[in-house]
């Protein structure tokens, strides 16, 4: 079914330039004269924003006529970067703003750069919800995001003497004008309190959740427009509040300054995001956000529900809720409850609904990321929801025992709740119980999620574990961040591959054309001449564009191994100051990235990093063909600059610890070559580009099995092999860190006497990978060729791919055309 939508806005270039100056004089109150940049951009946003506006009234009264099926996206993470060219591109007027901010003397270019990032998410899973609200839209699926308005988002980081600093994130300080307040969808929720039995209205005796603190959640709308489309669909954001009646109780209680702290402790609870953080864990706040964001967006889904049908059994019909990792996982609970407690609704019922509700997606196979609740801390945020969670183990627990009658092994290994000193709600069995579908980001993520972390789930519930590829919008990932090399694209091969990126097999036939090559090379250049600018304006290194650009991007962790590229960048220094003559192309590493507050290894990684790269930078005599550059504050918006200038991707995970990655499919669909291991999605990005495309190294995720079944013993690999020893011991002296003497001291004594990851066990297939790399840089037609058959073959890894898969295999939800 479709509506109808015709557009009130005049889309020419002095229409929108009308539009633009409304906004600048009546929404900002500035005249021509006196408007700053960031005036110029917010008034030039707005007036993007108004045509997106229109089409997202349309969109939700097309979903609203057709009671269509929707799906509720529920993650504590969205990292949406930055909204300008994106809403631009969304609303078919790119050009023509281009044209109109020109006549009046200013550019796009100039304008997106006073955006601040909106940084609602840490890493890979914040940014794939975002790619995914893009790819719905694109696809006219109605869907909504749900999330938390957090007032400050991923700190800020900074270097001082090497060394990580954070700093607060305050990106709504000059306000946002892409979102849309709606006090009017205002809820209510409770925490804390107890459980007390009373008679409901038919008389039983039935327990009941009282005296909690009661919230206000007020939530933000993001619209998210889709790319050649009509749909407008949008991102929900829930800011937490002290209700009024909370505050005046407050007041008379203990007066004015009791009911202002009252008010903040309300308020504190979308405050901030948390850092994916091993101390962070455990933290009664982040309980507290995860119920708050939950419990409002269930009421908000229950009113849309109950707008257009009549009978709860009809819910699954027209909800499905996708869970990004266990993080929302509470819902399951939450939604027991309010049709079990709050409607009255037999157990048997409420469960079976909710059930074929919830679908959740594992992004970890690291037992320490695993998340547990322990049961002290949830009687006190959540009382009633415990009782819920043990009568949902209790009956999960009676169906074990009938499948497997006396097996006490399988019970333990299955229950939700962990035995121990102190008992712990496991939230990933929880999320497996309480879901339709459980899924894993890349085939060899899932193959491992069935065979190693949950094989007896498996076993009891077959047909539930799935595999769903993670993917990239290609509009932000290729089309906004690399102008250049979309331009030559649509050249060659016609628009298109935008809305389906399996067009970009088209060029293939071009990959051996010396004219094509050279233009490919051409484009990669320039943008490595723009990279090269904001290095040296961001930290004052030269580096030369011709040079092989080696990037690694991505959360600092020891599974990622970033030391095992600083390993490889000392032996390849050595190997130059041993060997003066040596024959190397010049190399530019380049790192990007963020450690978790509390990870002092991984901010040792940082500063060895920047101690290493200022000393070898400094240093005459390798005469330039070795640089390291360390961009600090790494975050979407600095990805897209540094992601098209690549030539090199590295993906060193310790085989079987990446889920999948998505740095990697956004590199090499920009023509960036990978050095990787067969981990999470490199095994399948090895599959589409072909092996002849791609350096593979390290140990398989069988090799990794046996060698730690063996007995893994870092030291024999650090004494067998002189370079190894040699630049291990560089790190541990104190050659690098003259002023801080013993500082790099953890990272070497780990890397000898523990290296959980195995980093010495594959420095050697690394470096001598890197040799093969070396050799086919240096050869410019093969390099060329083996570019531009990674961006050819690349398509399987757009986002649209996934969320299709998503929508008919899991959700079987239909398009809605507007
Ligand atoms: C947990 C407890 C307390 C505070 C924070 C957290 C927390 C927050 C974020 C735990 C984990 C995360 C994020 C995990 C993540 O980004 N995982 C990545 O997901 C990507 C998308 O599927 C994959 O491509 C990556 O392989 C995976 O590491």
């Amino acid at each position: 079914e479709s509506a109808q939508f015709t557009s009130a806005i005049d889309h020419s270039v002095p229409g929108l330039k009308k539009l633009i100056k409304n906004h600048l004089k009546f929404s900002l109150a500035r005249d021509t004269q006196t408007a700053s940049r960031r005036d110029w951009w917010l008034a030039t946003s707005k007036a993007a924003q108004s045509l997106i506006i229109e089409r997202m009234i349309a969109t939700q009264t097309a979903h609203h006529r057709t009671n269509a099926k929707r799906v509720y996206y529920f993650s504590l993470e969205f990292l949406m970067g930055r909204l300008f060219s994106n809403s631009l591109y969304s609303a078919g007027i790119f050009d023509e703003i281009e044209l109109a901010l020109q006549e009046m003397g200013l550019d796009t270019e100039t304008l997106r750069k006073e955006e601040y990032d909106m940084a609602l998410g840490n890493g890979g899973l914040g940014r794939l919800a975002a790619c995914f609200l893009d790819s719905l839209a694109t696809l006219d699926l109605p869907a909504v995001g749900y999330g938390i308005h957090y007032q400050y988002g991923l700190f800020k980081q900074e270097f001082r003497n090497g060394h990580q600093v954070e700093l607060p994130d305050a990106w709504l300080t000059y306000g946002t004008p892409w979102e849309i307040v709606r006090p009017e969808h205002s809820t209510e929720v409770q925490v804390f309190g107890q459980v007390e039995n009373v008679f409901d209205d038919r008389g039983n005796y039935v327990p009941r959740w009282t005296g909690g603190k009661k919230i206000l959640g007020v939530p933000y709308d993001i619209p998210i427009p889709g790319f050649g489309t009509n749909t407008v669909n949008f991102l929900r954001l829930w800011e937490s509040r002290a209700p009024e009646e909370f505050d005046f109780e407050a007041f008379n209680r203990g007066g004015y300054g009791e009911a202002v702290r009252e008010k903040n402790v309300s308020e504190t609870i979308s405050k901030v995001l948390y850092p994916n953080d091993k101390t962070e864990s455990g933290k009664e706040l982040r309980l507290v956000q995860q119920y708050f964001f939950v419990a409002c967006s269930l009421r908000d889904i229950f009113r849309r529900f109950r707008k257009d049908n009549e009978a709860w059994e009809d819910f699954p019909e027209k909800v499905a809720i996708q869970l990004n990792d266990t993080h929302p996982a509470i819902a399951i609970v939450e939604l027991l409850r309010l049709f079990h407690d709050e409607y009255g609704m037999a157990w048997e019922k409420a469960w079976s609904i909710v059930t074929k509700t919830f679908a959740y997606t594992n992004h970890t196979l690291l037992p320490e990321a695993l998340e547990k609740w322990s049961v002290p801390l949830f009687q006190k945020v959540l009382p009633r929801h415990l009782q819920l969670i043990f009568e949902i183990n209790k009956r999960h627990l009676e169906q074990v025992e009938a499948k497997w009658p006396g097996d006490v092994h399988r019970k333990r290994v299955l229950s939700i709740i962990e035995e121990g000193h102190v008992q712990m709600v496991r939230m990933a069995h929880l999320s497996v119980v309480g879901s339709f579908s459980v899924n894993g980001v890349a085939a060899l993520h899932t193959q491992l999620l069935k065979a190693e972390l949950f094989p007896e789930f498996d076993e009891m519930f077959p047909g539930k574990f799935n595999n769903k590829t993670n993917g990239i919008t290609p509009r932000r990932w290729l089309l906004a961040c690399n102008p250049r090399l979309s331009t030559l694209i649509s050249k060659k091969i016609g628009t298109g591959w935008e809305r389906d990126l399996d067009k970009l097999r088209g060029l293939e036939q071009y990959a051996n054309d010396p004219d094509f090559q050279s233009e490919f090379m051409a484009v990669k250049h320039a943008n490595k001449v723009d990279l090269a600018r904001i290095i040296k304006t961001q930290i004052g290194i030269s580096v030369n564009p011709a040079a092989l650009f080696d990037v690694q991007i991505k959360r600092l962790h020891e599974y990622k191994r970033q030391h095992l590229n600083l390993l490889h960048i000392l032996a390849l220094y050595r190997r130059l100051l041993q060997n003066p003559d040596l024959d190397i192309a010049p190399r530019v590493f380049i790192f990007s990235a963020k450690a978790a507050p509390g990870y002092d290894l991984a901010k040792c990684i940082i500063k060895a990093i920047n101690s290493v790269g200022t000393h070898i930078n400094a240093d005459k005599r390798i005469n330039d063909r070795l640089k390291v550059v360390f961009l600090p504050n790494y975050r979407v918006s600095l990805a897209q600059r540094i992601v098209p200038a690549a030539d090199l991707s590295e993906q060193i995970s310790t085989a079987g610890k990446e889920a999948s990655g998505t740095g990697n499919m956004k590199l090499a669909l920009n023509g960036a070559l990978t050095i990787g291991t067969l981990d999470g999605a490199n095994v399948e990005i090895r599959e589409e580009v072909g092996e002849e495309n791609i350096f593979i190294c390290g140990m398989t995720v069988e090799e990794v099995t046996a060698l730690v079944k063996k007995g893994y013993r870092p030291h024999d690999f650090y004494m067998a092999n002189e370079e190894l020893r040699a630049v291990v011991d560089w790190i541990g002296s104190n050659y690098f860190t003259p002023d801080e003497p013993g500082c790099l001291r953890m990272l070497c004594d780990n890397l000898i006497y523990n290296d959980p990851f195995l980093v010495l066990a594959d420095f050697q297939s690394y470096s001598d990978s890197h040799k093969l790399v070396d050799a086919a840089f240096k050869d410019k037609p093969r390099w060329a060729k083996m570019a531009i058959m990674n961006t050819a073959r690349m398509g399987k890894f757009s986002s649209d791919r996934t969320i299709g898969q998503y929508a008919s295999e899991i959700w079987k939800l239909d398009p809605v055309k507007v």
